[in-house]
């Protein structure tokens, strides 16, 4: 593979005035957590391993962004901003940020199995049947990205994480640093930002959209398939050249075998004209993925039981529930996640009130379309018709049987710091906010739960309130 300019390019960074509101706390991090060795380091920062204080076996990633290389502050509020918006199986999930006087921290999910792009080097290049299950896993990312309005503008193997070492490892978008909000009375994007081997010929042109996202995506799958990139150049001009006049070839020997559907999807995908471009959503029903996919829908009884089970008491208990959901190590989640992408038929990252009759009416016990929907909206606590990922694993924790004391007191700790014995308004303010949730009220959620009228959720009633 090359070895020119893998680095992530920035022209003309968008200044964003936007006046928004702080996602960050005043706490120290180091009053919060202890920091280990050093996992990468990026244009602006160093990611670290970290433990929480209040519960040191639950271990995170810690990406610590030096202001003093940093322009414009906003841009990377704009970064927190989005990351506390995304909640998905594939996206890299942000716990907490931090802000001191030299740095910003962003506290996020941890990745222990390196980046997609060292596994690549390290195989050489994928198998079909590999390749695509890879795909299927970026293309539901960049989907809900896109269903989501955000345009990520560097995707590329060094942007892919998995999860841990294991051989079913999850693969996980990072990377937020280039992303961008669009609505749909959005003008186009002008910046050439990206990373020269990846970028789309209409960001090079100097006005693009979200379908520049699905260019990358298309030299990603190219370079699964033959571990070479479809664009080279001896140096940058020859490169773009390249890129605008949209010349690649199937060459190399990898690609004898190769069917000619992966090809036809890779075309679609690299067409010059984003206008002409398959979209993530088509993308996903490309017949080349007819042989990964089992079109098998599972959700196991006792997920379905748990779902049944499932009411929320008070908004306090919702946002508890949102830590234990963060705290879930990747064996737990394993079959919960599966059940949740057997249920996202639409492969946006959303379960539907039409994908979710469709899968439990089938299940045993087949209940009647009016139960199924009872059901949803109970689920559905934002009321806004679709089922995330966090609320489904939220109402799912039952089925684990994971809270137990231990647990308890961690996320006890958690939201009272302090150790002043009681969670109150302010240390509950301060926890969602560290969580980037600053327009949840905290007063009222204490005021919810608070029967003896004494300012604050003491051990025991916090028990009470988890377990509802
Ligand atoms: C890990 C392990 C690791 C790097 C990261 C996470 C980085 C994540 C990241 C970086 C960003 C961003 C979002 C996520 O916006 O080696 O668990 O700049």
């Amino acid at each position: 593979m090359g070895s020119l300019c893998n680095k992530t390019y920035i022209e003309r960074p968008q200044i964003n005035r936007r006046s928004a509101k702080r996602h960050t706390s005043i706490l120290s991090i180091k009053s919060m957590y202890n920091s280990g060795k050093v996992l990468g380091t990026g244009t602006f920062g160093i990611v670290r391993v970290g433990w929480p204080k209040s519960n040191p076996h639950h271990k995170v990633a810690i990406k610590s962004i030096d202001k003093g290389l940093v322009k414009n502050f906003e841009v990377l509020r704009t970064e927190v901003e989005i990351l506390v918006g995304l909640d998905h199986p594939n996206i890299i999930r942000l716990y907490e940020s931090y802000e001191d006087d030299r740095y910003f921290h962003i506290v996020m999910e941890l990745c222990e199995g390196g980046e997609l792009w060292d596994s690549l080097l390290n195989k050489g290049h994928y198998k079909e049947k590999d390749a695509a299950e890879l795909m299927i896993k970026i293309l539901r990312a960049v989907n809900h990205l896109h269903k989501i309005n955000i345009c990520h503008r560097d995707l590329k193997p060094e942007n892919f994480m998995f999860d841990s070492k294991d051989h079913d490892a999850e693969l996980k978008l990072i990377d937020f640093g280039l992303s961008q909000k669009f609505g749909s009375n959005s003008k186009s994007m002008t910046s050439i930002v990206g990373t020269p081997y990846y970028v789309a010929p209409e960001v090079l042109k100097g006005s693009y959209g979200f379908m520049c996202d699905m260019w990358s995506v298309g030299v990603i799958m190219f370079m699964l398939l033959c571990g070479d990139h479809p664009f080279v150049g001896k140096d940058k001009e020859e490169l773009y050249s390249h890129i605008l006049q949209g010349s690649y070839e199937f060459k190399s020997v990898h690609w004898r075998g190769v069917s000619s559907q992966a090809k036809d999807l890779i075309r679609k995908m690299l067409a010059l004209e984003p206008k002409n471009r398959i979209t993530a959503e088509e993308a996903l029903c490309h017949p080349w993925f007819g042989f990964t996919e089992t079109n098998e829908i599972h959700v196991s009884p006792g997920i379905i039981a748990s779902l049944k089970h499932f009411k929320l008491s008070s908004s306090f208990q919702k946002e508890v529930l949102a830590y234990f959901v963060n705290e879930l190590n990747h064996d737990q989640i394993k079959d919960l996640k599966e059940a949740f992408n057997s249920l996202d038929t639409h492969k946006n990252g959303f379960i539907t009130l039409s994908d979710f009759i469709t899968v439990i009416a089938n299940s045993e016990e087949h209940p009647k379309t009016r139960e199924i929907e009872a059901l949803f909206w109970n689920l559905d606590y934002n009321k806004d018709g679709r089922i995330n990922y966090s609320e489904f694993l939220a109402a799912t924790l039952e089925s684990k049987h994971i809270i137990n004391e231990e647990k308890l007191w961690s996320a006890f700790r958690h939201f009272d710091p302090n150790n002043t014995g009681k969670i109150t308004a302010i240390s509950l303010k301060s926890a969602l906010r560290r969580a980037g949730k600053v327009n949840v009220d905290a007063d009222e959620l204490i005021r919810e739960v608070d029967y003896d009228k004494d300012g604050g959720v003491n051990f025991e009633e916090f028990r009470k309130i988890v377990q509802g």
